[in-house]
């Protein structure tokens, strides 16, 4: 393919002031930033129109096979700086903007993140999405355009309030509507015998009409479509109602079907068993079938080669409506065997499992399946009794269907032909307690494939400081090849590269502090460490492990105010689900400490917690870059993979964790020596359980947890209301399921090695400029090549 032509800034400054003029309908004296953001972004977007038609243009031709990635999440956050950059445009563009008076950081920021997922899962989506274009591996991600993304997060008295997001209240200047790619969906109704063929006649119907993104990678050589579904009515409104005068009653019909793609939901902790949430993923995953196969047919391709020309990832189960879906469109729509049709739904499909969770694993119960989609319950039983009847081994306690339930991740297992976990120690378990059985009936299906992230949004975008030292030293390329960043390592020992190296983060913790002032009114010490715990709350990653740690390490200052401390600042983000109590409890404690601690002149400088409220993608790239400490505490076996992990170490942060998830691949590729590992491992976690009384065990042998439960039982955190967290202390003596008490000790003298460790500056930034070096591994490049190569079977087109 061609590479595209990089234009001056002069030529991209007369598109902007075209599109200012004629698409916004503004003259430049009048324009607001929102004026200029969308003249920019719509001078950008021209530019990614030719390649995404030549990519398109040469699947066509050659006749590739085609990867579709079916997600309900796609985490995506701001769309036009990496657009820039993935287009070699960044520096044409602030020049373009400056030339015009315009200040290019603040159109950037004035983007709203397009936050269409809840966390790990749905950035990894958009971090995918963003590799198949950069490798030039063909293929679409299908999602829901939800009209509101995940709600926004607000603190009241400390406390979380979630209000609305509303993201296409302005105009999304990155998609494309697509009103001729429009398909009926059906839900409910009954199914009919009509000569000897099950036909089904659904109850109701929506209309899902496409939206396309353009999804542009690493130099503008391909780009591929991000096609989200909106919901829409098949019948407008009852004109006879509304004849009548009954306004509201008349529009029920459409306020009906847009419900379907109005919210994402806000829960990645518990599973419930919502009818609206599984008319969503088979909203989603119908539309995205039968746009799979009119893309197919239209090709002039037969039904029985699909295999060969599509490659389905179902991204968790929450897609897995696919297998039994395919079926009914090969079988009821099209006249094919049962055998034929899940022969070839097995080699389309794919499976990626996300957590191990028995809380979030998805089962449906039979009776609400039956009755929103009732043909598919059937088809559900009849792979079930398939799968039977080809494992006649299996035991009677295994299957897709069993206690009036469906159950999702089997289902997914038995129509796919690979299953894969995100992270060496998760895909193990996945075969040691999550499937077993299955795993002995299909041996070499389950396999791993370690998450990865982008280093284009994550390094190159993010943090443009080091980014510009590693290119000074070891030269460009890098991007595109992130195992290039090891030619770093002998630069280590090298005092100027370390003290470059330093530099690069001070100047993002200035940054950083400086945003502090402004928008919390919080002053930090930019010398200060910097140790950040950014992610969903959630009590296995224990938020709580960090604040009583925190806690306990000033009450040692207020003691002992002679001793040498490293200052340091505790920074958290994360949003908790709205009906996840405790987690709502360990947001409140986090603020109530924060208040305490920040007005305690006798520590002062030395110990501030800041917790900025409504973490999202954009705060994640102001916060990881400026991180010394990138907390990963996650109690081993629950954190599947983790992905901030990553992005951390890649940023120069020292970790410290457990042996969990991707910790331990990170942990195997910086070194031990530049990682602050504590706590149990996966199978400790489990001996340790046995033990009815580990809590209290635990918390009798630490005179400082039992003195840092005491102050929060006493009320110094909540003087207003001193009992305020009897419950979550009585909770740490006699539960304390993910081990807090039992990992605290050994956490308190990991970071007390951090302490050392950063009173020695040269060997702290040795250690991170390490960590840098050789976290070329995580590379979602890596990932999704891995993906190619042994699910999708397919190549790269560039
Ligand atoms: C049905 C409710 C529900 C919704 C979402 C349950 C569970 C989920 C997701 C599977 C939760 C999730 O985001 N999992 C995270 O996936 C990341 C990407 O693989 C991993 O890095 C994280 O460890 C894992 O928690």
């Amino acid at each position: 393919m061609k590479d595209i032509t990089a234009p001056t800034v002069e030529a991209l400054r007369d598109d902007i002031l075209r599109h200012l003029t004629y698409t916004m309908g503004k003259d430049a004296d009048h324009a607001s930033v929102y004026d200029w953001r969308m003249a920019l972004s719509f001078a950008l977007r021209d530019r990614i129109v030719e390649p995404w038609f030549a990519a398109t243009r040469q699947t066509w031709d050659q006749g590739r096979k085609r990867v579709y990635y079916l997600s309900m999440e796609f985490l995506i956050g701001r769309v036009l700086e990496d657009a820039a950059i993935n287009l070699g445009l960044r520096a044409t563009c602030r020049d373009a903007m400056t030339s015009l008076g315009v200040d290019f950081r603040a159109v950037v920021e004035d983007e709203p993140d397009a936050a269409l997922g809840n966390g790990g899962l749905g950035r990894l989506a958009a971090c995918y999405m963003e590799s198949m274009a950069s490798l030039g591996c063909a293929g679409y991600g299908y999602g829901i355009r939800y009209e509101h993304g995940l709600f926004r997060q607000r603190f009241e008295g400390g406390r979380q309030v979630e209000t609305p997001e509303d993201w296409l209240k302005q105009r999304h200047p990155w998609e494309f509507e697509r009103p001729e790619a429009a398909y009926e969906i059906g839900f409910k109704g009954t199914v009919e015998k009509r000569d000897g063929k099950s036909v089904w006649v659904p109850g109701e119907t929506v209309m899902a009409e496409a939206f396309d993104m353009p999804v542009i990678g690493w130099k503008g050589k391909w780009a591929n479509t991000l096609r989200l579904w909106s919901a829409t009515p098949t019948t407008l409104f009852d004109l006879a109602r509304f004849n009548h005068g009954d306004y509201a009653a008349a529009a029920e019909p459409e306020a009906l079907a847009r419900t379907l793609s109005r919210v994402l939901y806000p829960d990645d902790t518990t599973y419930q068993g919502k009818e609206l949430r599984l008319k969503q993923e088979y909203f989603l995953t119908a539309a995205a079938l039968h746009d799979i196969i009119r893309r197919h047919v239209s090709g002039g391709y037969a039904l029985k080669d699909l295999p060969d020309h599509v490659a389905i990832q179902m991204n968790d189960t929450h897609p897995a409506i696919a297998g039994p879906e395919l079926v009914r469109i090969l079988v009821d729509l099209n006249g094919m065997s049962f055998e034929d049709a899940i022969e070839i739904t097995v080699k389309c499909l794919g499976y990626t499992n996300h957590t191990l969770l028995p809380e979030a694993l998805e089962r449906w119960a039979t009776y609400l399946m039956g009755s929103v989609l009732p043909r598919h319950m059937q088809i559900i039983e009849q792979i079930d009794a398939w799968h039977l009847k080809n494992n006649p081994a299996r035991p009677h306690y295994v299957g897709v269907v069993k206690h009036h339930e469906v159950r999702m991740g089997e289902l997914a297992f038995v129509t796919a032909h690979k299953v894969n976990g995100v992270s060496a120690l998760h895909s193990e378990l996945i075969k040691q307690n999550l499937f077993p059985e299955l795993d002995k009936l299909h041996p070499g299906r389950i396999i791993n494939q370690t998450n990865g992230v982008t280093p284009r949004r994550w390094l190159r975008m993010a943090n443009p400081a080091l980014s510009r030292l590693i290119t000074e030293t070891i030269g460009t390329g890098w991007e595109a090849d992130l195992d290039r960043l090891r030619d770093l390592e002998p630069h280590v020992d090298d005092p100027g590269f370390r003290t470059d190296f330093a530099a690069a983060k001070r100047q993002n913790k200035d940054a950083l502090a400086n945003w502090f002032l402004e928008t919390q009114g919080v002053k930090v010490d930019p010398a200060a460490i910097f140790d950040v715990q950014v992610k969903r709350i959630h009590e296995y990653k224990r938020q709580l492990l960090n604040i009583l740690q925190t806690i306990a390490e000033w009450h040692e200052m207020r003691n002992n105010p002679q001793a040498d401390y490293q200052p340091r600042v505790k920074i958290f983000g994360g949003k908790a689900a709205p009906g996840y109590h405790t987690a709502k409890e360990i947001i409140r404690l986090i603020n109530d400490v924060a208040s305490v601690v920040n007005a305690d002149p006798l520590t002062g400088d030395r110990l501030k917690i800041v917790y900025p409220a409504n973490y999202n993608v954009s705060m994640a790239e102001r916060l990881i870059p400026a991180a010394d400490l990138s907390e990963q505490i996650s109690t081993a076996g629950k954190e599947a993979s983790g992905t901030g992990n990553m992005k951390f170490a890649l940023n120069g942060a020292l970790t410290i964790g457990t042996l969990d998830g991707a910790n331990v691949e990170i942990r195997q590729e910086v070194g031990a020596e530049n990682f602050f590992l504590f706590g149990l491992t996966a199978p400790e976690v489990m001996e340790r359980r046995k033990d009815p009384e580990h809590a209290r065990h635990a918390i009798l042998a630490s005179q400082p947890l039992q003195d840092v439960l005491q102050m929060i039982a006493e009320g110094r955190f909540s003087p207003e209301e001193p009992e305020r967290y009897h419950g979550l202390v009585h909770n740490m003596w006699h539960s304390d399921y993910f081990l807090v008490a039992s990992d605290f000790e050994a956490y308190r003298s990991a970071q007390a090695q951090v302490d050392r460790a950063f009173a020695d500056p040269d060997r702290w930034w040795r250690m991170a400029a390490l960590n840098t070096a050789r976290m070329g591994f995580f590379s979602s490049d890596r990932a999704i090549r891995g993906y190619m190569a042994e699910i999708w079977e397919t190549e790269s087109a560039l």
